[in-house]
């Protein structure tokens, strides 16, 4: 499957539930004001967030004017536009650092292990030096889990026993990777609940630690949460840019979702740009964050 067809095919309960439905609408020949109330009703159905719904319609309002837009067609192409610029990303991810680091987290059971699994094989596929850090020692089978995705990947791990502090995983891993030339430095981290302060804490000392460790290294938290939570994953998320100075987000199972719309919102209400998208389970279900490629893909026309 190539990169496009991978994401419409992780997209396509989102369009089935929400998005072909305002594809058909803009089929219409003329541009209406029920068109806009319709589109308006469609784009909260499609999980986007009554708000921006109501803001991307006034936008896209101003643009038909603008442009003296006439068929829904046009409308249709201008919305993908606006969607592409609300949705992109004002930078690339900062990897300058020498390591780069990658800073893994989110709550419970959201796909944090395996997206690190996901990411780097797809940084040794770019010909980096990958070195993953086993920072969740709350329980023993999770630095197996990391170790059984590092072995298939085939990438180094460095661990400790459980109970260990992650922050001393996290420190070893960056302190280390120096001395065996690793590129990235990925790391786990245990999911937590937003809410337990003394979690959020240690999320800050892991922060904090990756610069002592080493001066030269760059960072970036990634927050992993769930598509299929939809926006209610916005509400877990302020305490982690707060904590860990998240710096971007990894949606994960967008396959299993219908709520893919939830992007949108996230993106806007957040202000953090999207990175990744899981859309499966496999080792390559990860896909970077393209703006355009994502609009596009959100109103494909199905084959069949
Ligand atoms: N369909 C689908 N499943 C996914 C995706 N990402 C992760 N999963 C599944 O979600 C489940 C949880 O994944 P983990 O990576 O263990 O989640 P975690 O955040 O590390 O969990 P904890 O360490 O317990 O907090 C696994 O069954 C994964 O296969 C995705 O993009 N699509
Ligand atoms: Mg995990």
């Amino acid at each position: 499957m190539g990169f496009f067809e991978k994401l419409g095919f992780g997209l396509k309960k989102t369009r089935k539930a929400s998005f072909d439905s305002i594809t058909e609408l803009m089929d219409a020949p003329k541009i209406t004001e029920d068109l806009y109330e319709e589109l308006t009703e469609r784009l909260i159905l499609a999980d986007t967030g009554a708000d921006v719904a109501e803001e991307l319609v006034d936008e896209l309002r101003d643009v038909v004017k603008k442009n003296k837009l006439k068929t829904g067609a046009e409308a249709l192409d201008a919305l993908k536009e606006l969607l592409c610029t609300r949705l992109s990303a004002d930078g690339p991810m900062d990897l300058s650092g020498h390591p780069a680091v990658i800073l893994v987290i989110g709550v419970n059971g959201v796909g944090k292990t395996t997206s690190i699994a996901k990411l780097a094989n797809l940084y040794k596929a770019q010909g980096k030096k990958v070195l993953l850090a086993a920072g969740d020692t709350f329980r023993a089978a999770a630095t197996e889990q990391l170790c059984t995705w590092a072995a298939r990947v085939d990438v180094p791990v460095v661990k400790a026993g459980e109970g260990a502090d992650p922050a001393a995983v996290i420190f070893d891993a960056v302190t280390s990777a120096a001395a065996r030339g690793s590129d990235i430095v990925i790391c786990d981290t245990a999911g937590r609940l937003h809410n337990k302060k003394h979690l959020m804490d240690e999320l800050s000392k892991v922060r904090r630690v990756v610069n002592k460790a080493n001066a030269a290294a760059s960072v970036e938290s990634l927050l992993v949460l769930d598509a299929v939570t939809g926006q209610n994953a916005i509400h877990q998320a302020a305490e982690f840019i707060e904590a860990a100075g998240a710096t971007g987000i990894i949606l994960t199972k967008l396959d299993g979702t219908a709520k893919g719309g939830s992007v949108i919102s996230i993106k806007t209400k957040l202000g953090l740009p999207v990175r990744y998208v899981g859309v499966g389970e496999g080792v390559d279900d990860l896909m970077e964050f393209n703006a355009r490629d994502f609009a596009e893909a959100l109103f494909k026309k199905d084959e069949e």
